[in-house]
């Protein structure tokens, strides 16, 4: 292996100039200060394989040793990292404000990183954060009142995890069904025939409202059903909760074959991996989608950030038990900003400050495996 011995005013200089001479994945030995500023001993990263010590037999290049100068390399990629954040910070500074936001609020890398990636250049903190802002507020899939599906009415069912609140949103759709179309054109049915309960509760609802509640134990139950309720305006099934992997999500698709329309509720207060499984089983193919819970959600990024990438229009939302009150008309703005506001919050999850260089070794390192893999 040649190492060679770079000698620059500054880290960031001797890193230019490394990788100019090196290569791009050259690999910085070690660091020291100089009077003339900074020392690094530097070698080409193909070079390395040559230099590590041998085992009996063992072949240049053998798996072992390939194996540890990767690790090597990880470690030396993170160091090298840290010092492309701070640059990045200081070339760049609104751009990595509105990551670190993104993140901090709640939203994921890939979207973090296609917002990033499209901030303008040259705005200053307050402009990116207002182009940040209005670029959120235009891309979260509202639907226009218009297409209000309890006000365009027909049969809807309503889909989702164990207690994403399909029951009480169905109690206050209902509620909502009724001020449009009057009593006399809404009916209930309950689909949920796997927990004894679900029954009972949506037949108060139904008591309250004085509209009729019917039980359909399943799909030909359901088949049979629907045509005597070809009358009604507006039918609104409560079907049963399960997770997102349980095989009865097949049930879902049935309602399909019998030109139920579906509506996706799901509690924003759910874990970002947890509301990704959510909206992919329960949202692909639904007409529209209920966000409960926001009563329970510090931080609505992960919520929103879904909703774009699904592109799941969002028809209400949910921020309470009570039936009706509730439920309400979603509006881009408020939530985008209320999004926002859960940057601010302290959690432990929260990355800190000495955090993000380690971020960006992360990020580099993923950066350095998509130009590998392409
Ligand atoms: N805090 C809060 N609780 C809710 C909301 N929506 C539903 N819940 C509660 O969540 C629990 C589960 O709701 P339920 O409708 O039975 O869920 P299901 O299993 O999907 O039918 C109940 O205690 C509801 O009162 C909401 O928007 N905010
Ligand atoms: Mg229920």
């Amino acid at each position: 292996m040649s190492v060679r011995v770079f000698v620059a005013s500054n880290a960031r200089e001797g890193l230019a100039r490394v990788r100019r001479e090196l290569g791009e994945d050259a690999v910085v030995l070690s660091t020291r200060p100089h009077p003339q500023g900074v020392e690094l001993l530097a070698s080409a990263y193909g070079e390395l394989t040559v230099s590590a010590p041998l085992e009996a037999g063992e072949q240049p290049g053998s798996s072992r040793i390939l194996q540890e100068l990767n690790r090597l390399r990880g470690l030396l990629q993170n160091q090298l990292a840290g010092f492309a954040w701070g640059s990045a910070r200081r070339r760049d500074p609104a751009r990595v404000t509105l990551m670190q936001t993104l993140f901090a609020a709640g939203f994921g890398g890939a979207l973090a990183r296609t917002l990033a990636a499209r901030l303008p250049r040259g705005l200053d903190a307050d402009a990116a954060q207002r182009w940040l802002r209005q670029v959120l507020i235009r891309n979260l899939p509202v639907l226009p009142r218009s297409e209000d599906p309890i006000r365009r009415g027909g049969v809807l069912a309503l889909v989702g995890s164990t207690g994403a609140g399909k029951t009480t949103t169905l109690a206050k759709l209902a509620a909502r069904g009724v001020d449009v179309h009057g009593a006399g054109s809404v009916a209930l049915v309950a689909a949920d025939a796997w927990r004894v309960a679900a029954g009972a509760q949506l037949a108060v609802y139904a008591d309250l409202l004085g509209v009729p509640l019917h039980t359909a134990p399943d799909a030909a139950a359901l088949a049979a059903l629907l045509p005597q309720l070809a009358d009604k305006k507006l039918v609104l099934i409560d079907t049963a909760g399960h997770a997102p992997q349980d095989p009865r999500v097949r049930d879902v698709v049935a309602l399909d074959a019998l030109g139920v329309r579906r509506i996706a509720v799901i509690a924003a207060s759910l874990q970002g991996a947890a509301l990704e499984q959510a909206m992919t089983r329960f949202g692909t193919g639904a007409v529209a989608c209920v966000l409960t819970k926001l009563d329970e959600t510090p931080q609505l990024g992960a919520a929103l950030d879904g909703l774009i990438r699904h592109r799941l229009p969002l028809a209400h939302v949910c921020t309470g038990q009570r039936v009706p009150e509730d439920l309400h008309a979603p509006h881009a703005a408020y939530l985008v900003d209320r999004a926002l506001k859960g940057a601010r919050l302290a959690t432990p999850y929260t990355l800190h400050t000495d955090d993000w260089p380690l971020f960006a070794g992360v990020e580099a390192e993923r950066a350095a495996k998509d130009t590998h893999a392409a």
